[in-house]
């Protein structure tokens, strides 16, 4: 029967629940190098394909939805859509399903566990250790930064960002955000971003990738900041100009950095940012545990399986699409 399956392409492998429930459905052909897919084979597969399951950093454009004429769907096993051109897609009548919440809490993890490797050398320290270094105790040794009582800044107080202000309140922090919502936490005080980059100690980056925030702090912004400050992203690698962070971690502008994200990814070997002491990058792991890898699966198989049946999806980036005219 599996001929009768209607045809969906993944671009990574995804858990074995998911990848059985998505068999019951559909017949799936997985790209299983470790690499990611070239952009060229993508469009051959999706040629004949109804729907199309990618991850973020894959790009969905015009010219791959064009060699994609059966397509009924595409879904991102992300929270993140900058990689897909949604208009492309609304303009087709094709939605995009995304993978937001299930992830929430893995991140913002990820996002205190960079804050406290950075504040207190966690790096250095175990380099030091395996290195020999590690001498008789000395009261000036590796000395960190502490949490309590210092001023963390959430740039974007969404899901993730408001998860991060929880855990910041829980360490005794100052909370401050940059939002145009309304905090539901209490003890979390808004504030315009200039006013953010000024005062805080550490500043966590959680706003999503678009033509409005993109490299939202550059040169300018990095100037602004405190010499002391620690900058934490997490978000997206295009939000910062890597070019500005990088001068301004190797001139002291600001302190310290703590990346799982970058404009290029997988970070290019000869990057400076990896050369530097005061720089901690991460090979974007913000949602790398398996219960939440197998949340986010699940979530994206069910959406591609909706859409592929003409149905509304569990998260639909763009509801507009469902009510748009398929070109013919
Ligand atoms: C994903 C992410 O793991 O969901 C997002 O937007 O950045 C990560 O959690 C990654 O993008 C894979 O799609």
């Amino acid at each position: 029967m599996t001929g009768a399956l209607p045809r969906v392409v993944l671009t990574r492998p995804v858990p074995p629940g998911a990848f059985s429930r998505l068999c019951e459905k559909t017949a799936p052909e997985v790209w299983m190098e470790p690499t990611t897919i070239p952009p060229a084979e993508l469009r051959r597969r999706a040629a004949d394909a109804v729907g199309l399951l990618v991850v973020s950093g894959e790009r969905v454009d015009e010219e791959l939805l064009a060699a994609a004429p059966e397509l009924r769907v595409v879904s991102t096993m992300s929270v993140g859509y900058d990689h897909v051109d949604v208009s492309a897609l609304t303009a087709r009548g094709l939605p995009l399903g995304n993978t937001p919440g299930v992830l929430t809490e893995a991140t913002a993890d990820l996002a205190f566990a960079l804050l406290l490797a950075v504040a207190r050398r966690l790096v250095e320290a175990r380099d030091a250790v395996l290195t020999g270094r590690w001498g008789g105790w000395d009261p000036e040794f590796l000395l960190g930064r502490e949490l309590a009582g210092s001023t963390l800044g959430i740039v974007g107080l969404g899901r993730i960002g408001a998860a991060v202000a929880r855990r910041a309140l829980a360490f005794g922090m100052e909370v401050l955000a940059s939002t145009t919502r309304t905090p539901e936490l209490e003890g979390i005080e808004v504030v315009e971003l200039p006013s953010l980059l000024e005062r805080s100690e550490f500043v966590s980056l959680h706003v999503a990738l678009t033509p409005a925030t993109h490299h939202l702090i550059g040169a300018r912004e990095l100037a602004t900041m405190r010499r002391d400050a620690i900058l934490i992203n997490t978000a997206r690698g295009g939000v910062v100009d890597q070019v500005a962070l990088a001068a301004a971690l190797r001139d002291g502008t600001i302190a310290a950095a703590g990346l799982d994200v970058a404009e290029v990814e997988p970070v290019p070997p000869d990057d400076e940012l990896l050369r530097l002491d005061n720089c901690l990058v991460l090979p974007h792991v913000g949602s790398a545990t398996r219960a939440t890898r197998e949340k986010m699966a699940e979530l994206a198989v069910e959406n591609l399986i909706a859409g592929v049946n003409g149905e509304p999806l569990v998260h639909c980036v763009n509801a507009a699409a469902l009510g748009a005219p398929r070109p013919a």
